[in-house]
């Protein structure tokens, strides 16, 4: 088996000549490298629960949830309904049970509230996964101490794009709340959106960004925009398949440990795109939630039918990654 690196120093000339990579080679590499870290014919599946919705102060420029151009608020859901809902991802296959709240920060009542979703979520048996927006190191420590596996916290675009597309808030306070995550010893997950017009060079530096963090964030969720009617990036140019599965691929060697997730998106592209995708490195898909945020996610059962057709097991619980405390790391 191959030897691969753990590397954090990328460069954009490296990532550049990567994506530029015939396809089929890219592929292949992408492949091997997923193999050497990998069980083949896996996927691990996260249900994603939106648990307030709307009324979010921030102005991202594609989502359905600002209250700039978004859907109206709604309150935050009960304890009782995230049990609910935990337990049937669980009952249909889910590892993680991930919540969502349009917030810019918690507030320390909202943060109290969730800190009881998420022992709920780990009492059944399941991993806990949030993102509930910006957090300090107190916040981070504290979702830590109850029991927190993954942050979900999104670089969304390169730093350049990030600015175009949002002004409310900014990307070194991204990476500030990933540092505090980091800090306290949760596995990130943090990836981005492609599709909110950016160029493909800030394709490739939000990767090389992800990639030269401190540690690799171990999930890595890839959403493809649905363009939301009313919002400013409703007629953004969607992006071209070959580039999104390039992404996936570059994502895949440049982070060969991380888990690649499709998510946002995934309801636009076809079974043999998810499959390509699959084989570029993707192993992980929100599954199992009827919307994501505000968009359809793809049905259960077609998900099924995919994993069942293509041979991909579902990820159990015990396979999937630890914090890391030693960022160098080299697989034989
Ligand atoms: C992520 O990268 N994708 C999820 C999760 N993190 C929170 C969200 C997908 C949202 C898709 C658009 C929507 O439903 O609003
Ligand atoms: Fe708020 Fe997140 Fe939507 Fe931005 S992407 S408006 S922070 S919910």
């Amino acid at each position: 088996m191959q030897n691969v690196v753990i590397r954090h120093n990328w460069t954009y000339e490296e990532a550049k000549t990567l994506y530029d990579t015939p396809f089929l080679e890219l592929l292949w590499q992408a492949q091997t490298i997923h193999r050497a870290c990998f069980p083949a014919n896996t996927v691990q599946l996260s249900t994603l629960q939106n648990i307030k919705i709307g009324g979010c102060p921030e102005d991202c420029g594609w989502c359905g949830q600002s209250v700039h151009h978004g859907v109206e608020s709604q309150p935050l859901l009960d304890l009782e309904a995230v049990i609910q809902g935990a337990t049937q991802a669980k009952a249909a296959g889910a590892s993680r049970y991930c919540l969502a709240a349009s917030w810019r920060q918690p507030t320390a009542r909202n943060l109290a509230k969730v800190i009881e979703m998420v022992k709920a979520i780990k009492s059944l048996d399941l991993e806990a996964c949030i993102t509930v927006g910006q957090l300090n190191q107190e916040q981070a420590d504290a979702l830590k101490a109850a029991g927190l596996d993954f942050y979900n916290h999104n670089l969304e675009s390169s730093a350049n794009h990030f600015a175009k597309v949002t002004t409310t808030r900014t990307y070194d306070t991204r990476l500030k709340t990933l540092h505090h995550v980091r800090e306290a010893g949760i596995n990130v997950c943090s990836g981005g959106i492609y599709g909110l017009g950016e160029t493909e060079q800030d394709r490739i530096d939000l990767l090389l960004t992800l990639a030269n963090q401190p540690e690799h964030p171990q999930s890595v969720p890839l959403n493809q925009l649905v363009r939301i009617q009313g919002t400013p990036l409703e007629n953004a140019a969607p992006i071209d398949d070959f580039a999104f599965i390039r992404c996936v691929a570059l994502a895949r060697i440049m982070m060969p440990k991380s888990y690649v997730r499709l998510s946002g998106g995934r309801v636009q592209m076809s079974n043999m795109m998810q499959t390509l995708c699959f084989f570029a490195g993707a192993n992980s898909v929100h599954f199992a939630s009827k919307k994501l945020l505000v968009t359809p996610n793809v049905e259960e059962n077609q998900d099924k039918e995919l994993f069942s057709l293509l041979g991909l097991k579902f990820v159990e619980l015990k396979e999937t990654p630890q914090p890391k405390k030693i960022p160098l790391t080299v697989l034989s």
